[in-house]
């Protein structure tokens, strides 16, 4: 038994040798610059300074290979701290590179820089940056994309052009007042103004029109769209007018293709899809707009829209009849059917490695909440006189202010974070029914919950009816997880884990809990270091929709969180 473990551990050593030598061999280095700087950007006939990583909004695009290590020196030439996150990005051991604010590590302050350094390991597809600070990421974001490894290629026919299709949202104000005045309201914050496909509201937006994105074809061919949704609060229906889309990868990881004529995708997920240019040459509208599952909640009600322009097509006016686009059928904004159906036709390409056997079986609530007011009330105009607010586990994450958590656990500085997270509700009571209103208000924490490092985790996401149902798409850092099955209302132990799909179900980052029901969540805790897990609406995770999990090290270095990198941004 010793012998055999000694071999194996030796014969690992080798082959980690080996393949890593194969790596070195192939393996590019990228240097980039990032400058955040303020940056005059027109749009809907008016033009705000808001804040860009060199000037261009969307920001730069990362191509690498899987294998490839970026090297980002990030100067904050702007007047907000700001840092930034790649999101999706295992991060293998090494939370220092991760980004989100007062989490893994301090923002950099106006006048500060700090250079990321990180490596993709065995992760392709399409994947994106963006700041990870109050609401900067608004306009602050960009596509990261990993091609295969040097040699191979994807799991797909190759298409004949590839396009990274961001949606994103834009407010008529500079984003961080939108934020500020809601914070001293306590209000909801104002709605967006417009989506945007790759920074452009598009035709149906007024003084918007000459600069819509176009996105060519030859008639016949294939081409990829890699999708990303960096709408700071807004899931979205996408479609293209007469053209199906075969989805084949959504946040780095391959799917079982399928055909659909609608994507939903919710704020921080990505999914490519491919599009045969199979109809009569022309112009056709790719459009989205908003998919909003809870019921009484303002939302953006506009359309934004790109171009499929087929080449042989390209001389004709866009607008002039007959080659006018034609707009394609989006399912109404409260089509929670649609989504649902649309979420339960993910199926991972690989299979055979969902942990069976669960070491941490947790249940977390997925709160919004509302804290009774006694102030002016101009600081109170939440629902009847309160201030929203909103919780998981009933715990309010509260983001540090003077030192991050990763600082803090590495330097072992106390009274920066606790690790008593609840791994259940504080208080069973019918989740998705009538909650009594003297539920509502959530207590106030930095917890975390400590896991083992290699353990087996399960979560259960269960959405509940404090003030509203809604489907939250829940964000975990430095993983990917399982999807292993949801359902409507709540999560009954006893019959609801024998239809778990344990077989083929899709891995992602980011997935939303049903609105009024639940979700369910695998993965292994194999990457130690302190990971935010929170929902990617901007507007839920300020209100406390969040935690962290600290992973701890396993035995040995390579099992180890890496020395933090030198020149980490103080608070
Ligand atoms: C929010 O919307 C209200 C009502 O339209 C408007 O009066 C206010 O100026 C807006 N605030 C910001 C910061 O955009
Ligand atoms: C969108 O909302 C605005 C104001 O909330 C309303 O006036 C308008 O009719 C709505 N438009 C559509 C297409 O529903
Ligand atoms: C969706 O909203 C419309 C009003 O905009 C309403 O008539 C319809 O009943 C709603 N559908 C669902 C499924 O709630
Ligand atoms: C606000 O108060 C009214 C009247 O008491 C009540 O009907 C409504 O449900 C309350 N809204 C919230 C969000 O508590
Ligand atoms: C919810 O419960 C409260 C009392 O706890 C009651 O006043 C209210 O009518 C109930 N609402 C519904 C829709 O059942
Ligand atoms: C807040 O006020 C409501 C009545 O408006 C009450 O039902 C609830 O218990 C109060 N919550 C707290 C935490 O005081
Ligand atoms: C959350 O905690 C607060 C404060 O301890 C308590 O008043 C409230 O009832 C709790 N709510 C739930 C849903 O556990
Ligand atoms: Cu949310």
């Amino acid at each position: 038994m010793k012998l055999h473990s000694t071999y194996c551990s030796l014969f690992l050593k080798l082959t980690f040798i080996l393949a890593f030598t194969a790596c070195l061999a192939n393996a590019a280095v990228h240097h980039h610059e990032f400058v955040i700087q303020p940056t005059p950007v027109n749009r809907l006939c008016q033009t705000q300074h808001v804040m860009t990583v060199n000037g261009q909004f969307p920001g730069p695009t990362l191509e690498v290979h899987n294998g490839d290590t970026l090297i980002i020196k990030v100067t904050n030439a702007g007047k907000y701290d700001i840092s930034l996150h790649w999101h999706g990005i295992r991060q293998m051991r090494n939370p220092w590179a991760d980004g989100p604010e007062y989490v893994t590590q301090c923002p950099m302050k106006p006048g500060v820089s700090y250079t990321y350094r990180f490596t993709i390991e065995n992760q392709e597809g399409t994947l994106w940056w963006h700041a990870h600070s109050k609401w900067l990421r608004a306009t602050i974001y960009g596509a990261l994309i990993i091609y295969p490894k040097q040699g191979s290629s994807y799991p797909y026919p190759k298409p004949k052009r590839e396009f990274p299709l961001i949606l994103g949202e834009w407010w008529n104000r500079d984003p961080m007042h939108v934020l500020r005045q809601a914070k001293i309201t306590g209000a909801a914050a104002n709605v967006s103004d417009a989506y945007t496909i790759n920074g452009q509201p598009g035709d149906l937006y007024p003084c918007s029109n000459k600069d819509t994105t176009i996105f060519p074809v030859e008639a016949g061919e294939t081409i990829l769209l890699r999708i990303i949704n960096a709408a700071l609060n807004q899931q979205l229906f996408f479609s293209i007018a007469n053209h199906q889309m075969t989805v084949v990868e959504a946040d780095a990881i391959y799917t079982k293709p399928f055909i659909t004529n609608v994507v939903m995708i919710g704020p921080g997920q990505t999914t490519n899809v491919l599009v045969t240019a199979n109809q009569p040459p022309g112009h056709y509208y790719m459009a989205a707009t908003a998919y909003s599952s809870a019921p009484n909640v303002a939302y953006d009600n506009t359309t934004t829209t790109a171009i499929l322009e087929y080449k042989s097509a390209a001389c004709k006016s866009k607008t002039g009849s007959p080659m006018r686009p034609i707009l394609p059928q989006l399912p109404a904004w409260n089509d929670t059917n649609t989504a649902n159906a649309f979420k339960a036709q993910f199926r991972s390409l690989s299979k055979g490695r969902v942990p069976l056997e669960i070491h941490e079986n947790l249940f977390f609530t997925i709160n919004l909440g509302l804290i009774n007011c006694s102030g002016p009330s101009f600081r109170c105009q939440g629902p009847n006189n309160t201030r929203f607010t909103a919780s998981m586990n009933n715990v309010s994450f509260v983001f540090p202010k003077r030192n991050s958590i990763m600082q803090a656990l590495y330097q072992n500085t106390p009274g920066v974070f606790t690790t008593d997270f609840p791994p259940v509700p504080p208080l069973q009571f019918d989740y998705t029914g009538n909650v009594s209103r003297g539920l509502w208000t959530p207590a106030r924490g930095t917890k975390l919950y400590k896991l083992k490092y290699g353990s087996h985790v399960q979560i259960i996401l269960q959405s509940t009816n404090i003030v509203t149902i809604e489907d939250h798409p829940m964000h975990l850092h430095g993983y990917h997880f399982f999807v292993v099955g949801s359902g409507k209302g709540n999560f009954n132990p006893r019959t609801d884990p024998a239809r778990f799909n344990l077989v083929d179900p899709p891995e992602r980052n980011t997935i939303g809990t049903t609105p009024g029901g639940w979700v369910a969540i695998r993965f292994v805790a194999d990457n130690p270091g302190v990971w935010l897990m929170h929902c990617h609406l901007d507007v839920h995770i300020g209100w406390g929709l969040a935690m962290a999990f600290l992973v701890e090290n396993g035995v040995g270095k390579l099992n180890s969180v890496e020395p933090p990198p030198p020149q980490l941004p103080q608070c």
